[in-house]
């Protein structure tokens, strides 16, 4: 891929800091803290979905040098990354299914909380700390 080792680091980041805050809309309904308002979930679940198959393309080779949170097993257990990234897509899309539709927060809690799992189960392995 075109760009520079580093570029490919601050996209993954810029990536999954907008996952972030995506997952964070979302997330302040599941548990509560704000009403359920279903435009902005399906909004947030929408742009979740779109970029849910963005980050992983930037972890290049060459970018394994690079300081970053990746641990080295990104690149030695490729095949295993490449599976968390796929079960993260997966579970977006059905994540994103359900809101399209969903009159109440019950209707997603669910498959929200799917996609938290697949964080969780990336980071534990892939992040450091
Ligand atoms: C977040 C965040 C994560 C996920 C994860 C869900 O807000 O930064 O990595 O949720 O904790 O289990």
């Amino acid at each position: 891929p075109a760009g520079s080792a580093k570029a490919d680091v601050e996209a993954r980041e810029q990536l999954m800091k907008a996952f972030k805050e995506d997952f964070g809309v979302m997330g302040k309904m599941v548990k509560g803290e704000t009403a359920y308002d279903a435009a902005a979930f399906k909004a947030a679940a929408e742009k979740l979905n779109a970029n849910a198959d963005k980050p992983w393309a930037h972890y290049t080779e060459a970018s394994a040098q690079e300081e970053s949170e990746a641990k080295p097993e990104v690149w030695s257990k490729a095949a295993e990354f490449q599976q968390e990234a796929e079960k993260f897509v997966a579970a977006v899309a059905a994540l994103n299914t359900a809101a399209a539709t969903a009159e109440n927060v019950d209707a997603v809690k669910a498959a929200f909380g799917q996609v938290g799992q697949s964080c969780k189960a990336c980071h534990d392995s892939f992040r450091k700390d």
